[in-house]
C-alpha cells in the first residue's frame, strides 16, 4: 500500500521535508481555508498540489471534502450545495487528484470523551466513556427523551457522576465532544465558538424526523448525482464509516457494519462509490470483525486507515496500539495487499507521546505517536510483502 500521512496544509506544524525523513509518501490533506459548502478553486488546488509536488511528494487523498448538513437532511440549499460540490470535484479532476474521502455522518464527525486518556507506559491515548458522554447528553444537553437511549444501571451511574464531577471536568468534556474534535474537520463547529452547546441543540433539530430511511435515501440521491462526474473525471469517492458504528444522540448513523456498507454500494452500484476502510471505527464497534469486512469489501476500497482499538466493559473503547486490539492490523494488510497493492494507506491517529503532549496537534494527530506507528505498520507491510512474493 501507499504510506500517506493526513497533514493540516501550510500551517501545519509538520512539515513535509520531515515526512519526506520517515519515508511517506503520498499526502491526505483538504483546503481547510475554504468555508463548508463554498467551491474549492481550480488555482487554489494546484497551488497545493505543487506545493506537495515540489517537496518530493504527491496529494494522494483529499480527506475531506465535507458534505454539508442540508444535503444530509434534504434542506432547502441541497442543489446549490451539490452543485458546488459537484464543481470542487470537477476542480479536483482537472488537477489530476483523484480519491476523495468524505462522511455521511448528521451534526457531529468523530465522538470521543477524552483525549489525553493515560496509559500505563505513560502514552496518552483517546478514550470514549460511555458513561461520561451519557452525562453529556442527559445532563448537559438535556435531550429530550435521551434516558430511553441508556440501561438502568447506565442512568445510575450518570447520578452518580453528576454528584462528583467538578465544573471544570464538565467544561472540558463539553470542549472535547463538540469543539476539539470538531473544529479541525471542517464541520459545523470552529475553536472559539461562544455557546457550543446551544449550536449544538440547534443542529442536532434540523433532524428533528429524519430517520435511518431518509438518511439513506439522501444519501442515495446525494451519491447518484455526483456519479457522473466522477465517472468524467476518474474520481474515487470513499466514505468513512461512523466513529463510533452506532447510533448516538437520536441521530440516524448510516454507515456502521456490514449490511450498511452493502446497502450503500449496492444502492449506487458503481466502482466510483467506494469506501474508507478506517479500521479503528469499525473496531470500535462490538458487532464488526474488520477481518470479515475487509475480505468482503476489499474491491470496493479506495482508501485504508489503519488503527485498532479496545472495547471495554460498559461500551468504553480506547485507541490501543497499532499491533494489538480489535482492528486486528496485520490481517488486514494481507488482505489489502493481495487485493489492492496500490491502495493509499494512512496511519490513523497516534497516542501522545515522547514530548508530543503540549504541542498542540490537532487530537489523534500528534507527530511522534503517529511516526512511531507508521513504522510498526511499515513493519508489517514489509513482512506481508515478503510472505507475498515467496508464495507467487
Ligand atoms: C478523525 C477522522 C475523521 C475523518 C472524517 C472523514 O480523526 O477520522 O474526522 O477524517 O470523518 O470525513
Amino acid at each position: 500500500m501507499e504510506k500517506t500521512w493526513r497533514w493540516f496544509g501550510k500551517k501545519d506544524s509538520i512539515s513535509l521535508a520531515m515526512l519526506r525523513q520517515i519515508g511517506v509518501e503520498g499526502i491526505v490533506t483538504a483546503l481547510h481555508d475554504v468555508p463548508n459548502g463554498e467551491v474549492w478553486p481550480l488555482e487554489s488546488i494546484k497551488e497545493l498540489k505543487d506545493y506537495i509536488e515540489a517537496a518530493g511528494l504527491c496529494w494522494a487523498v483529499v480527506e475531506s471534502l465535507p458534505v454539508c448538513e442540508a444535503i444530509k437532511y434534504a434542506g432547502p440549499e441541497r442543489e446549490r450545495l451539490i452543485a458546488n460540490y459537484i464543481q470542487s470535484l470537477a476542480n479536483l479532476g482537472k488537477a489530476g487528484v483523484r480519491t476523495v474521502c468524505y462522511n455521511f455522518m448528521p451534526v457531529i464527525d468523530w465522538i470521543r470523551t477524552d483525549l489525553k486518556h493515560p496509559c500505563a507506559d505513560g502514552t496518552l491515548s483517546l478514550y470514549f466513556d460511555k458513561i461520561r458522554f451519557a452525562y453529556f447528553d442527559l445532563k448537559i444537553l438535556k435531550r429530550e427523551q435521551a434516558e430511553k437511549d441508556y440501561s438502568e444501571e447506565e442512568l445510575m451511574a450518570v447520578e452518580k457522576l453528576s454528584k462528583r464531577i467538578t465544573q471544570k471536568e464538565e467544561r472540558e468534556l463539553i470542549d472535547t465532544i463538540i469543539v476539539k474534535t470538531q473544529g479541525f474537520v471542517d464541520g459545523n463547529i470552529r475553536e472559539g465558538e461562544e455557546n457550543p452547546v446551544e449550536l449544538f441543540r440547534k443542529l442536532l433539530s434540523l433532524y428533528a424526523g429524519v430517520d435511518k430511511t431518509a438518511l439513506r435515501e439522501n444519501m442515495r440521491y446525494f451519491l447518484s448525482v455526483i456519479m457522473p462526474v466522477c465517472e468524467e473525471y476518474g474520481i474515487n469517492m470513499c466514505v468513512h464509516p461512523d466513529d463510533p458504528p452506532y447510533q448516538m444522540l437520536g441521530l440516524p448513523r448510516i454507515v456502521t457494519n456490514e449490511e450498511d456498507i452493502d446497502w450503500i454500494l449496492n444502492a449506487v452500484d458503481n466502482p466510483h462509490n467506494g469506501l474508507t476502510f478506517c479500521a479503528g471505527s469499525l473496531s470500535s464497534g462490538i458487532h464488526n470483525d474488520t477481518r470479515k469486512l475487509a475480505r468482503k469489501f476489499a474491491e470496493r476500497t479506495r482508501f485504508v486507515h489503519l488503527r485498532s482499538t479496545d472495547v471495554l466493559s460498559g461500551g468504553d473503547f480506547i485507541e490501543s496500539s497499532h499491533l494489538s486490539g480489535r482492528g486486528h492490523l496485520i490481517d488486514l494488510i494481507r488482505i489489502f495487499e493481495s487485493v489492492n497493492p496500490s491502495l493509499p494507506m494512512r496511519v490513523d491517529h497516534g497516542r501522545l507521546m515522547l514530548g508530543d503532549e503540549n504541542l498542540g496537534y490537532n487530537p489523534g494527530y500528534s507527530f511522534h505517536g503517529r511516526m512511531f506507528a507508521l513504522a510498526q505498520v511499515e513493519g508489517m507491510m514489509a513482512v506481508v510483502q515478503d510472505e507475498l512474493k515467496k508464495k507467487n
